[in-house]
């Protein structure tokens, strides 16, 4: 086999789980042939994806602003019924423009339970990330907190609209509007999804979408700033392409954001299939919690079925009446070759450079404490099916026995 075939799909073994001494941790085999991974790419289809390619190569069009990027901000910002979208090549990149051309400094209030790119896109441009606590169940910014952490100094309010289900919108606006703030939201987990009725895109001053290969909706990587302010979305147009405003004219600083046309084809291939990833992960979702429901001990985190939803992260809770500890099931389900993840764990504060720079914070996060040390990710996406979501639940039966 070359290292360029593609590797063997996990197969699910389907070996006899009983006792305790069936489990790979224990001397038993893995469950699963290959290594299961949280975060596989969901991937439209193959051959229009080759189509836009061989156009691409043929255009000898490859980047700044292209025909599949520009067609590609049209049909997101249609998607996602908003006025502009601006892409880029990541997330963490368009949360830095975001972050800059709403001239946010001094001090940001965000969670800590969050991929560290979002404090990280702070901390790069000298803000002063304002760790604030969640909600125990809701995972995401507890406005109460929030409104203690507000000083002086506080530009701004950055929430994330974490596994896809949407921040306290309304509440962070009154603190905002109370205190002058500009809000904004990372919207990295929710494409696809809605509050109120309404897609997540369109809320706060602009809101921030990654398309990196393991998110819901991917362009290999990518990513978006999506807005209804003409003037900030026009700003950010400078920004991403070093400030240019035609040739040898350079009226703002400015950075390199732009996407490559190769991840515009992918995103355009992908948004064709957005319906079909929903499918397949509400699918998988439904068997997860048809099959977590009658062990004791987990909580599957639920997403409000009134809403819509992208389902892309089974999110499982560990509660002290499991008789494992969430550390000794990661380690029994890896020993399987199921690559859950411990999502968003140990929290940005307790990451460097935070950690050293304040390392009392955690006193003031207790339920980010809590839910971190509880979570597992567990797998899903067009490459898991119903074998799989057995093999994966067999073994926390079997856990939760011994
Ligand atoms: N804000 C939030 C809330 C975010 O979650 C993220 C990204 C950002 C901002 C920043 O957006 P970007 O700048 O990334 O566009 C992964 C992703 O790299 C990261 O994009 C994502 N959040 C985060 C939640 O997850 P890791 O450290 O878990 O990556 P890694 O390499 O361990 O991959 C995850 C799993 O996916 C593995 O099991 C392997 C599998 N995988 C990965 C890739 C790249 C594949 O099967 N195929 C692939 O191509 O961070």
């Amino acid at each position: 086999m070359s290292p360029l075939d593609p590797p063997p799909q996990p197969v699910c073994l389907g070996k006899e789980m009983r006792s305790a001494r069936d489990l790979a941790v224990n001397g038993a085999p893995p469950m699963f042939s290959q290594p299961l991974h949280v975060g596989r790419p969901n991937i439209g289809d193959h051959e229009r994806f080759m189509q836009y390619a061989r156009d691409i190569l043929e255009r000898q069009w490859l980047s700044n602003n292209g025909p599949l990027a520009q067609q590609l901000e049209r049909e997101v910002a249609e998607y996602l019924g908003v006025r502009h979208c601006v892409a880029m090549c990541n997330g963490t990149i368009a949360l830095e423009i975001a972050i800059r051309a709403l001239d946010l400094r001094g001090e940001v209030i965000v969670p800590s339970y969050t991929f560290v790119a979002t404090a990280h896109a702070l901390q790069w441009q000298e803000i002063t990330p304002i760790f604030a606590d969640i909600g125990e169940d809701t995972h995401n910014l507890d406005p109460e907190a929030v409104r203690r952490m507000v000083t002086p100094r506080t530009t701004g309010i950055l929430g994330v609209h974490l596994w896809g289900r949407a921040a306290p919108v309304e509440a962070l606006q009154h603190i905002a509007d109370d205190h002058g703030l500009a809000l904004m939201f990372d919207a990295s987990h929710a494409f696809a999804c809605s509050h109120k009725g309404r897609l997540i895109g369109s809320f706060g001053r602009c809101e921030v979408f990654s398309f990196h290969a393991t998110k819901f909706f991917n362009s290999f990587e990518g990513g978006a700033v999506v807005t209804n302010d003409d003037d900030l979305a026009e700003k950010m147009r400078l920004m991403r392409n070093f400030g240019f405003a035609g040739y040898d004219n350079v009226i703002y600083p400015g950075t390199n954001g732009k996407i490559t046309e190769i991840a515009a084809a992918m995103g355009l291939t992908n948004l064709e299939d957005v319906s079909r990833f929903v499918a397949v992960n509400r699918r998988n979702y439904d068997a997860y919690r048809r099959l977590l429901e009658p062990i004791k001990g987990l909580r599957l985190l639920r997403y409000d079925l009134a809403e819509q939803n992208n389902f892309q992260y089974v999110v499982v809770e560990i509660e002290a009446t499991y008789p494992a500890t969430r550390d000794q099931v990661i380690d029994a389900l890896h020993a399987e070759n199921i690559l859950a993840r411990k999502y968003f764990w140990p929290g940005c504060h307790n990451m460097q450079p935070y950690r050293s720079f304040y390392p009392h914070a955690g006193l003031m996060l207790p339920k980010t404490n809590q839910v971190a040390a509880r979570v597992i990710v567990l797998p899903t996406g067009v490459s898991i099916d119903e074998a799989h979501i057995r093999g994966v639940t067999d073994v926390l039966r079997v856990m939760a026995t011994a």
